[in-house]
Order: structure tokens, then sequence, then C-alpha cells
């Protein structure tokens, strides 16, 4: 079936792309536009078109699966040039979302329509490009440079009506967007209007400070990327060029940065997080959750209560202390008072999520719940207990979860009554802003209740994986591997501040021991006293963090940790670290020595690849892509980079192997052995990726 198709309406050809799932401007719709535009100017019936796409959306952008394959005419730069240079005027219908490519093409049209749902973006550079067909040059002649400035950098979407506002919409409708685009295109041809094509417009000029300071935003939000910096160069140097010059250099440049290392890495994780929250085995449903209890009223409830409350779902909030459920629903109001503040939230809807809001001292409301999550103190007995309370008051056919961070889910499943509807369901803190969200499937959860809860997490907005029961599940199972080099590297001769800079010159947001403050050091304490009888002696003697605490110091909360930090919370050096590292580090009879910055990233990645490794042998996650998905979602692994599990693959498994061997001679085999599949990829030269 064609991918183009031509309708005569009258004097109007209706030309619409038909390209599931979102109308990507593959090789073979640049080439049926390219004939059906042709067609329809040497059709001399025909005066006017009218640009539209059948499903969900509008073009959403150039076919990522084509990038870094070797490029195929017509380019789309080509055709939208052809496009906007036709002399019958052409309108875009537009609904859905019209993305990169996408909004090129609208923008090659004379006119443009959109659907009053419809949003509007360049999102190239969130793939390690820039828009490459034309978007920047016309763009910056059509809409304040402000605006475009901020959609090229950033990737920032916009709606209909701030399109409208922008000049960059003619008009706006609501519903039947094609028959709106075929009447405008009818007044054109009735009262003569003129062609308007964005090429002819100036470029509207603009403060020059306006790139200096996007550059320097960008240095903060979007660190080390190389997309945004250039997009905001070109950008700047469209006003001084012409029209076509505008176009070549884009052009160029989308082709140097479409095969360099960070766009791959951006491609890597768009496709893996596509790949990771809707894993093929599950079957695709409803979640079916209109009202959700949560038992438990602290931090981590709060937060859960508030990511359900924001989707719209009714929650029953369950607390034992009166006090404590008193707190909890002061802090959403509270969160929520402040985003009304902000601008972010409009107080009707504010008022309309407290509604949905019923704290309550008893079990007895969670009978209607569709859902219950429990999110208690994390203690094995308090989580059987509390299950078993939930179980006695829901429905046969309520889902039963746990928001446990390291317990044995399948040993709490097995305690009680229905364990097919047992789940986990980890949400990282704070659980109403990040992004991520662990579902554990347990032995015996059934794969129904297994597709509802992956549903629920994008309802929720999150990135939901699915992963199997381990000690400390994905995540947080790999970062204790690093955390653990991290704090022998303190032994060995490293100091915080030289580990944290090495990974946050990686990319991460930030290194272990500033992650440690952050948490607080008494929560990394506890997790470490509770699995004290199952460490090595050389865990065991490894105490800098038991020192700390004894010296009273918890992280950020009380303002000292590994490091000082004042009433803002502004982080500093302390020499009283320094100082206890050393001494620690003399009583013990360790040999200092220098460690350089190679060493402490390849111990910190590397220990994190080798459990991955394990992770997927042992089939707690499934794919390369869970990992990457939760590291990038959950950990600030640089997207650029894809991933640790595809990083690897970049770097080569056979150098991770002996890097791993290498360490193992150097710290001890016992930390240091080359996962099995690890070894046996890299004896193929393969990948984890290429498995
Ligand atoms: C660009 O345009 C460069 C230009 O300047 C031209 C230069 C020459 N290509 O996200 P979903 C697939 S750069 C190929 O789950 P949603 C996706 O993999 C591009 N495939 O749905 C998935 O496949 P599957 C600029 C694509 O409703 C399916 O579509 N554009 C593309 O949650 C559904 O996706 C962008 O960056 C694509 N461009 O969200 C937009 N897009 O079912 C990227 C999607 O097999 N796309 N797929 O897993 C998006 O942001 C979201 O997909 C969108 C829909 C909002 C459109």
């Amino acid at each position: 079936m064609s991918v183009i198709t031509t309708t005569e309406r009258g004097q109007i050809a209706l030309i619409q792309i038909d390209n599931p799932p979102v109308n990507a401007t593959s090789i073979d719709v640049r080439r049926g536009l390219q004939e059906a535009f042709r067609a329809a100017m040497s059709n001399d019936a025909i005066r006017a078109v009218v640009l539209a796409c059948k499903g969900n959306t509008f073009v959403a952008g150039a076919d990522i699966k084509e990038f870094g394959k070797p490029p195929q005419d017509p380019h789309l730069s080509e055709v939208i040039n052809e496009i906007e240079l036709s002399s019958k005027p052409v309108v875009a219908a537009i609904h859905g979302t019209a993305l990169g490519g996408g909004m090129e093409l609208a923008l090659g049209c004379h006119y443009r329509v959109a659907d009053s749902k419809a949003r509007l973006g360049l999102p190239e550079t969130t793939l390690g490009v820039i828009p490459g067909a034309g978007g920047i040059a016309r763009l910056m002649r059509l809409a304040p440079p402000e605006l475009a400035v901020d959609m090229f950098a950033t990737g920032k979407l916009i709606t209909s009506s701030e399109a409208v506002s922008a000049g960059v919409v003619d008009e706006m409708v609501s519903g039947e967007v094609v028959e709106a685009a075929i009447a405008l295109a009818a007044r054109l041809l009735l009262d003569n209007l003129a062609i308007r094509r964005c090429r002819e417009l100036p470029v509207r000029t603009s403060e020059p400070s306006l790139f200096s300071e996007m550059r320097e935003r960008l240095k903060r939000s979007h660190r080390s990327q190389v997309a945004p910096q250039a997009v905001v160069d070109l950008a700047q140097a469209t006003q001084g060029e012409d029209f076509d010059t505008s176009i070549a250099a884009a052009r160029v440049r989308f082709r140097e940065l479409v095969i360099s290392e960070q766009a791959k890495g951006m491609r890597n994780a768009f496709f893996a997080e596509r790949v990771a929250t809707q894993p093929s085995e599950l079957p695709r449903v409803d979640h079916g959750v209109r009202d959700a209890g949560v038992v438990g009223a602290g931090t981590m409830g709060t937060g859960i209560a508030m990511c359900f409350l924001n989707a719209g779902i009714h929650v029953d909030l369950v607390e034992q202390d009166e006090k404590v459920l008193f707190a909890s629903v002061e802090t959403i109001r509270k969160n929520y008072r402040r985003e009304v503040e902000k601008g972010r939230l409009t107080e009707p809807t504010m008022n309309a999520r407290m509604e949905l809001l019923q704290p309550t001292l008893t079990y007895d409301s969670l009978s209607s719940c569709d859902l219950v999550i429990e999110a208690v103190f994390e203690d094995m007995q308090v989580k059987k207990d509390v299950l078993a309370r939930i179980e006695s008051v829901v429905r046969p056919d309520a889902i039963v979860a746990t928001n446990t961070s390291y317990l044995n889910i399948d040993e709490i499943a097995m305690a009680c009554q229905a364990p097919e509807r047992i789940v986990g369901m980890h949400f990282f803190s704070p659980a109403h802003i990040m992004r991520l969200l662990e579902n554990v499937r347990a032995r015996h959860s059934s794969p129904q209740v297994l597709g509802r809860i992956q549903s629920l997490g994008k309802k929720l907005g999150k990135v939901p994986v699915m992963v199997g029961v381990s000690d400390g599940f994905v995540g947080n199972r790999m970062l204790s591997k690093r955390a653990r080099e991290c704090y022998f590297m303190l032994e060995e001769g490293a100091m915080p501040e030289q580990v944290d800079r090495v990974l946050y010159e990686f990319g991460f947001p930030m290194g272990q021991f500033q992650m440690n403050d952050l948490a607080g050091l008494d929560v990394a304490w506890r997790n470490r006293q509770s699995r004290i009888d199952r460490i090595t002696k050389r865990e065991l003697e490894c105490n800098i963090l038991d020192e700390l605490i004894e010296s009273k110091r918890f992280g950020q909360k009380s303002g000292a940790g590994f490091y000082r930090y004042d009433e803002q919370r502004n982080r500093t050096t302390d020499p009283e670290v320094t100082q206890l590292i050393l001494r620690n580090r003399d009583r013990r009879g360790l040999v200092r020595r220098e460690i350089d910055d190679q060493e402490i990233l390849e111990r910190c990645l590397f220990a994190m690849i080798n459990e991955g490794a394990r992770i997927l042998e042992e089939g707690v996650a499934s794919r390369p892509e869970e990992i990457d998905t939760i590291w990038i979602n959950g950990y600030g692994f640089p997207k650029y980079r894809g991933g640790p599990m595809f990083y690897a693959d970049h770097i080569g498994l056979r150098i991770v192997v002996e890097r791993i061997r290498h360490y193992g001679s150097q710290v001890g085999s016992v930390f240091w052995t080359p996962a099995p599949l690890l070894e046996r990829l890299a004896d193929v030269d393969g990948g984890f990726y290429s498995r």
C-alpha cells in the first residue's frame, strides 16, 4: 500500500501521508511526496494543495531508523524546498505532533492550520543532532528569535495556541483540521491571497546576548553535549547569511552529527526506552486502576500518593500514626501550592487533586481499591504483616504491590494468600519527581497483573521497566558494586573529591560520595548494617562510612558528610574528612598510592557493567535496553553515552574483560572476576546488544 495518497477535492489536492506509527519521513514518504507534489503542480485542474497525515499524528520527524545508514535521495530538505517553491498555495493540516522533520515540513508549507491539541517542536538535539531540513533558517524568519532558539536548543515543544501567538501557525481549530485546512485553501484561492514562503522573509534580528546567554545556560543544562551548542551557532549564523547558505550549513552539520558517538548514544537511549517499557512478552492491557491505596505515609508513601493524584487517580492513604498522616497531607498540599506559585499548576487543578486524596487511619477503605501499594518500614516481618492486613480487605482482583527496594519479594509473596497478584513497584525518591519505576515480577506474579502495572507506570508518567527479584533489583544492585569500589579506592589512595570529579566529568550529575551525602549517610549505613553478616572481610574492614556516622556526619541534612554544607547546601571540601580518611588508612597500616582518573572511571564503570552482565545472565533483566533505561532515567547515566551496556559494547567487551582481569590481580578476584556472559561475548567479539 502506498504511503502517500492524493484525493482531489474540487480544485484542491489533498495529499496525505500514511506511514504508521508516527508518519516519519522515511525514503518512501520522501519519494512519494515529491511525486505527489509534482503531479499536483502539473495538473491544471488543481490550484492548491493541503498536506495532512492519516493516523494519530502529523509527521513526528525524520525516520530515526535511517540515521547512520547511507543517505538515499531525495533528501528531506530538497522535498521541502520543492514544496515551498511550488507556485500553488500549500496548507499544512497538523494534528498530534509535528516534530523535527515534521515541523520542518510544515514550515515549508505556505500556511499552517493546527488542531488545538497539537504540539510542535524541533527535538533533534535530544537525539544528538540538529534540524537538518531547513527548520533553523525558516523558524529564525518566522518566530520570535528567543522562542526559536529555545526550541532548537532544548527541544522544547509548543502548543498550538503558543504557535499561533508566535506566528508559526495561522489558524487553530478544534477537530476536523483537514477540513479547516481545505477551507483555508479555498479562501486563499477565492481571495487570491499571496503565497507566503518563509524563505522570502527577512531573518528576525535579536540581541546578540540571546545566543551567548543560551550557550551559558546549555553549559549547565546540557553539559558536554555538542548538538545544543551547534544549533545555537547555526541559529546565530542565520543572522548574517542568505537562506540557501543557512540551509546548506545545517545539512552539513547534521551529517557530521548524525554519525557522532553522542548521537548514537542518544538514539540508543530513545529506542532502548521504548523496548524496555513495553516488553514484548507482556500483554498490552489497560491498567484498570481508578482507585489506589497507599499504606504508609512517610516520605515514600507521600511521594507515591502524589504520583497517583497527579495522574487523576483517587488515593486512599492509610497510616497508623495520626501525626504522620497529617504531616503527609500537609506536605502534599505544600508541594502543590509551590507548583501553583511557580505557575506550573492552576489552583483548580490543585484543588481537584487534593479532593482525590482520602487520608485514613484504617484499612477498611482499601476494599474498593484496584491496587494497593505498601510503603512501610523496610523490614521483612513488617512488610509481611502489612500485606496480610491488606489482603484481608481488598477485592480478589486487586493488585497488591510492595515498594521495597531490597527485600526478597518472592519471600514476601509466599507469605500471601494470592501470590499471583503480588508484585513490586520500586519507586525512587522523591517518588513524585523521579521518572524511573522498577516494576518487579515475583516468581508467581501473573502476566496479566504485570501487564497492568506496566501500563499503570506509563499512566503515572513514569518510565516503567520490568525486572526480576534480586538484591537491589537492577539499579541498586549495580550501584552497590560501584559504591564498593569507590570506598575501596578511598582506602587505596583516592579522595572523595577526585572520585566525584571523575564521575562528574564522565557525565553523571554528581559523584558517588555527593550522592551518598544527598541521600543521607545514615541510609547507606543502615543498608550496610542490614547486610553486615553477608559481606566479605575486606568490605567489613572498609569502615570509613562507620567512622563518618560515629562523627555524626549524616550528609547534607546534617550539614556534613563527605563534604561540608552551608545553609543553602553549598558544598565545600572538608579537611576533617581528609584527615579522617588518612587516619583510617594509617591505623589500618594501608599504603597509599596515586590512583589516576582512568583507574577510577574504569573501576566505577566496569564494576557496574560486570554486574549488569550477571543480571542479564540470571534473567533479572531480560535485555540490555532495560539496564540502560534504568541507568539513564534513575541514576543520571549520561544519555549521550547510551547507557552502561551500550557503552560497554562501544568500548569493546574484550577490553572490558581484560581490564576486569587486571583489577582482579590488583584488588582481588573476589571482587573482580569477569561475568561468564561477558567472557563468552568477548570471546566471540560480540556485544550485549548483538547477543
Ligand atoms: C529529525 O526529524 C531530523 C530532521 O531535522 C531531518 C534531518 C534531515 N522515527 O514513542 P512511542 C516509533 S530527528 C522512527 O512509543 P508515543 C517508536 O520507536 C527526529 N520511529 O509513542 C515506536 O516504535 P515501536 C525528530 C519512530 O505516542 C513508535 O514509533 N523527532 C520515530 O509515546 C511509537 O513511539 C523526534 O525526535 C521516528 N522519528 O510518542 C520525535 N518516532 O512501536 C521522536 C517514534 O516499534 N518521537 N518512532 O516501539 C517521539 O518523541 C515520540 O515517539 C512521539 C510519540 C511523541 C512521536
